[in-house]
């Protein structure tokens, strides 16, 4: 059976308001190019005067990848959500500049992809970043259930599965989602209050950690290997 690769995306002013990828089948895919021109069109980053959604039949093999096991963190304000993030990237000998840019950096299409060491910025198009496609959970309702979180999901679990990616942390560019993540050694640990409602702060940062000689296989497998998340 064909699978496609749908992706949306959509700007206003040149400005990322919205994108979104799926894997789908022939059947599902009119209804899955409608739920993505609704969501770009009713996004509350603003309304696009770009929106594209392009089809692709994925020729080839699919990579399987694992879901991630998810652990809720219990934070009841943002700042016990960075103490919690400051143990958490001591307790794992992380780079704390990866923190300073997930609370700081935003408007990117993309995500930042640093040198888990250096903290030094690797993405070819740092004000692009490296965007992470054609990836979906094998299991279509999984998808299509509580949008934010099974997209993230999706996501943190193919970007995940690549050898050279020691973490990836991420905090939603939407005003009213203050739930982030921060995926390390096969958890998402979810977030609660990454941010205040209401701000515009929103981020990922991928932390890498492999051969500089791998940089550019591994960006190409975030960007272009099309990968199917599998339940646990
Ligand atoms: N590849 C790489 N980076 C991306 C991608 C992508 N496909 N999509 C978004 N980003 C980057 C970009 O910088 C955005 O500004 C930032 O991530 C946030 O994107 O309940 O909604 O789509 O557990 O706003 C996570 C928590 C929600 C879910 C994430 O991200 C939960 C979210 P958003
Ligand atoms: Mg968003």
């Amino acid at each position: 059976m064909s699978l496609y690769s749908v992706k949306m995306r959509a700007s206003a002013g040149g400005r990322h308001t919205s994108g979104a990828e799926r894997i789908v089948t022939v059947a599902q895919l009119p209804a899955t190019t409608q739920a993505l021109t609704n969501r770009a069109l009713s996004h509350p980053n603003g309304v696009p005067d770009f929106l594209n959604v392009s089809v692709t039949e994925i020729i080839g093999d699919i990579v399987q990848v694992p879901a991630l096991e998810v652990v809720e963190v219990a934070s009841q304000s943002v700042a016990e959500t960075h103490t919690y993030l400051q143990q958490f990237f001591a307790d794992h000998k992380l780079n704390p500049l990866a923190l300073e840019l997930l609370f700081s950096v935003t408007g990117l299409r993309g995500a930042m992809l640093i040198d888990a060491r250096t903290g030094a910025n690797l993405s070819p198009d740092p004000d692009r970043g490296v965007r992470v496609s054609a990836m979906d959970h094998a299991d279509s309702a999984a998808a299509e259930s509580k949008q934010y979180f099974a997209e993230a999901m999706a996501l943190a679990a193919k970007v995940a599965a690549h050898p050279n990616i020691l973490a990836e942390l991420c905090i939603s560019d939407d005003p009213a989602y203050t739930t982030g993540y921060i995926a390390f050694e096969g958890t998402y640990y979810r977030l609660r209050n990454c941010k205040a409602p209401g701000e515009k702060l929103g981020t990922r940062v991928f932390l890498y950690d492999g051969p500089a000689a791998e940089v550019a296989e591994t960006i190409d497998y975030l960007e272009n290997t099309p990968v199917l998340v599998m339940p646990r």
